[in-house]
């Protein structure tokens, strides 16, 4: 149906009569969107068979990919591209008399993460599936995503996202595979036939139910499986000769918080709070997780699950997961009948975990009680788990037997995941070399003394399938003109356009394409906020999740110093600038939300202003999110990377900032690093302290914000401005931030880094005069993006962690 337009449109049309009773005509574009979602899915359903039934007899190794977020996005472009008939349906649809930018915009977005780790998630996924690797998804499936962000009055308010309030085309309810997770009850050891064994009672059982999204690789037959789990009670738990009226209700509320597992996505990724609701998530997908995964595993292997570690992999994203290790632990000796030094000796040669944050803020540490409370028996395996490794540090590394408290996995009354993580599993990774390396050097130093040979790092990547040639079609089409089209499979052959980055005639089509992204975005920004913006200033872009860390507030700070220097001076020679920001703040983070306040405040100044006008503007653009993201991308020319250095892990904006030929602003944080490696000097803004430096102060003091506040009047003028009204608006309306600064010593050290941004900021000005040089700049980025395509990061866990190889369906 899909072999050419005119038998795609009969087989659309077909459909349309069947499912809506509807000729294409009148069919709507939601109704449209559904029923082409539909069909491809069909297709799709083929491969998935055939994959499925190679995976069952292949006993080539897989890995299973643990993860509370998986940040999809839309699919319907992605897998229309990756099928090979996103050209037939476009141009199918044009015929039709439709737009498929419209068609495709009906898809609700799957939010079901928080940002980066998130997306990353669903990058791999894409790459795992393009590189023919056996390699699944194991996730949760949120009844409410990521909330959506409205802003009123400068506020950010949150609204539930109900992204299933529709059909989600892509999913497949598979009840028979539901499996039974059991919370709370008693657990009493017992002899039997001289084995300790352990007998659970009055627990709760609750069911989870796998809802499959198949992932299909890039012009290939893969299509491998993303499981969603779904918590569910069972009607069987209800009593229907009960003569009690009061059970009925009963039953509704067990019901009720049977379903609250699966409910929403937690939205903030910044800082830990030890909720029950949240380790109930946690274990019911490693439960359902690991369960599902041996159940699979025996019946392929004739119950010889000695096989585990050379036949799978489970890799635990960040720690949430990371109850895999006693879970996995329980079920090879209280189900299978291990011994305890089998049974670690299979899981931690099967575990593995990544890193993705050293902000102790974020560091999950569960009060025991509540462990112990909720999942009785997987607490008594973490308490041996620890007992043993204790024992371990004490008799084989006496120098760290004063270490033991800080390393320990139960101390304090808390149990630590991530010492769980790094104790449990065979591989400990960070996402990007200074990462890593800070991981060693500081966050991990004395796990490393323990375990060198467990750490390694995997710097991220991105699905250039995704963020180049579905967000960014013009530009592949135009590098394939140029260099042919290896470099969609293999993405370092991007490297063949260095040669072209100072021809003048390729330079002109690179600046058309942007000019053109550039335009479309404009006229998104005139549409959403009402703000006309000059479509040839330069677009400076910084979307990401607000936080202290992340520097939004340096931005800001730096647009109103531009604002007041301009308004002393209207005639400065400035060249003419749009600042974009988007940004969902966490809802009870505070500072966060001041500072959309404030970005909001000064953007609805600035941009009203007769004075500045022709010059500057901001824009803040509501509800960030995958699709707003494959948006803004194509169209920026600048790319902001401003965290504190040693904060951000890896970023991954940056990298798809970078292969859309934005010229990154950045410090010598995460990717940022090893951006600056590929492209050379010369071709990235960089400025601020280092790393080092920062480490440095936080360990031995020595920096005084007030003392930048008193010294410098740019500052000090800002700073001021924040307290004395000149936003028009209450004196105190951003007292917080101001105090923030200057009576929390600044902790993100953004009047220390200020004055090299300001420097930074008037380098990208100068350098953008230069139209010639600019591009240079801006293709030499994009030659040197390759290496930050997943598929580079997925055949690295392949090869060093999972000793993975493809699978040819
Ligand atoms: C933490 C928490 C804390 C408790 C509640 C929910 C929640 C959800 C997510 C997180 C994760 C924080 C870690 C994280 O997202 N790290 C980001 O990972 C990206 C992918 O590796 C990386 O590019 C970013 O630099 C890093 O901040």
């Amino acid at each position: 149906m899909f072999s050419s337009k005119e038998s795609f449109k009969v087989a659309l049309t077909e459909r349309l009569e069947k499912k809506f009773g509807k000729d294409a005509k009148d069919a709507s574009p939601i109704e449209i969107y559904q029923t082409i979602g539909t069909l491809v899915k069909e297709k799709m359903n083929k491969s998935w068979v055939e994959t499925n039934k190679h995976y069952l007899k292949n006993e080539e190794k897989q890995v299973y990919y643990f993860s509370m977020e998986f940040l999809l996005g839309r699919l319907l472009e992605s897998n229309l591209l990756n099928t090979g008939t996103l050209t037939t349906v476009k141009d199918a649809l044009i015929e039709l008399g439709m737009d498929p930018e419209e068609i495709f915009e009906q898809e609700h977005d799957a939010g079901l993460g928080n940002g980066g780790l998130g997306r990353l998630a669903a990058c791999f996924l894409d790459s795992l599936a393009s590189l023919e690797l056996p390699g699944h998804g194991c996730g949760i499936r949120y009844k409410y995503g990521l909330f959506q962000q409205k802003l009123i009055d400068g506020h950010q308010v949150e609204l539930p996202d109900y992204w299933l309030e529709e059909d989600y085309v892509w999913e497949v309810r598979r009840s028979d595979k539901a499996i039974g997770v059991r919370f709370g009850g008693n657990v009493n050891p017992e002899f039997i036939d001289g084995r300790l064994t352990f007998h659970h009672t009055n627990y709760e059982t609750v069911m989870a139910v796998p809802y499959d999204v198949p992932i299909v690789g890039y012009e290939n037959q893969t299509v491998n499986t993303l499981r969603l789990w779904s918590a569910e009670s069972t009607t069987n738990d209800f009593n229907f000769h009960s003569s009690n009226r009061n059970d009925y209700y009963k039953y509704l509320e067990y019901k009720r918080s049977i379903e609250s597992i699966s409910e929403f996505l937690y939205p903030d990724d910044s800082y830990f709070e030890g909720k029950l609701l949240r380790l109930k998530q946690q274990y019911f997908l490693v439960s359902a997780g690991v369960q599902s995964i041996i159940k699979m595993f025996k019946e392929k292997y004739n119950n010889d699950l000695r096989k585990l570690p050379e036949k799978i992999t489970m890799q635990i994203n960040d720690t949430h997961p990371s109850l895999v290790v006693p879970e996995l632990m329980r079920i090879l000796m209280d189900e299978e009948g291990f011994g305890w030094d089998e049974a670690w000796a299979i899981t931690t040669e099967t575990v593995a975990y990544t890193n993705h944050t050293t902000l102790s803020e974020a560091l999950e540490k569960w009060p025991v009680s509540l462990v112990q409370q909720l999942i009785p028996r997987i607490y008594m395996i973490i308490e041996e788990i620890n007992e043993r490794f204790c024992q371990m540090l004490w008799f084989d590394f006496p120098n760290l037997r004063e270490k033991i408290p800080q390393m320990a996995i139960i101390a304090y009354d808390q149990v630590h995941m991530a010492h769980l993580a790094i104790v449990g599993s065979f591989s400990v990774n960070g996402v990007a070399k200074i990462h890593t390396d800070i991981l060693i050097q500081k966050e991990m130093k004395d796990f490393y003394t323990v375990y060198p040979n467990k750490y390694n790092n995997k710097t991220n990547g991105i699905t250039h399938r995704r963020w180049l040639l579905n967000a960014n079609p013009k530009l592949a089409e135009l590098i394939t003109d140029t260099i042919g089209k290896r470099w969609i499979s293999q993405p370092k052959e991007l490297i063949g356009l260095l040669k072209y980055a100072s021809d003048p005639s390729f330079q002109e089509k690179v600046r058309n394409v942007k000019q053109d992204n550039k335009r479309k975005l404009a006229r998104l920004i005139k549409d959403q906020c009402g703000i006309t913006v000059d479509e040839h200033s330069i677009f400076d872009v910084q979307i990401k999740r607000l936080h202290g860390y992340k520097r939004q507030l340096m931005n800001i700070f730096h647009i109103i110093h531009l604002y007041n220097v301009l308004r002393e001076n209207p005639n400065l020679d400035i060249t003419p600038r749009t600042f974009i920001f988007g940004a969902k703040a966490a809802p009870s983070y505070y500072f966060a939300k001041e500072v959309i306040n404030l970005i909001v405040t000064a953007a609805n100044l600035i941009n009203n202003d007769p004075v500045v006008n022709n010059k500057l503007k901001v824009v803040f653009l509501e509800n960030y999110s995958v699709s707003l993201a494959e948006k803004i991308i194509p169209a920026a020319d600048v790319s902001q990377q401003i965290s504190t250095a040693s904060k951000e892990a890896s970023g991954t904006g940056n990298m798809k900032l970078m292969m859309n030929g934005a010229l990154t602003l950045g410090t010598l944080d995460g990717a940022n690093v090893e951006i600056k490696e590929m492209v050379g000097d010369e071709n990235i803004f960089i400025f601020g302290l280092t790393a080092q430096e920062v480490l440095n102060y936080y360990q031995f003091g020595g920096y005084n914000a007030r003392h930048i506040y008193n010294s410098d009047h740019r500052i000090r003028t800002i700073l001021d401005q924040l307290v004395n009204g000149f936003f028009n608006k209450d004196e105190y309306e951003f007292k917080d931030i101001y105090y923030n600064i200057l009576s929390n010593n600044d902790e993100f050290f953004v009047l220390k880094d200020f004055d090299s941004y300001i420097e930074a900021q008037e380098m990208v000005d100068q350098n953008y005069r230069d139209q010639n040089n600019w591009l240079k700049k801006s293709i030499t980025n994009i030659a040197h993006s390759g290496k930050f395509s997943s598929d580079r990061t997925i055949s690295e866990y392949a090869s060093e962690i999972w000793r993975l190889s493809p699978v040819h369906v």
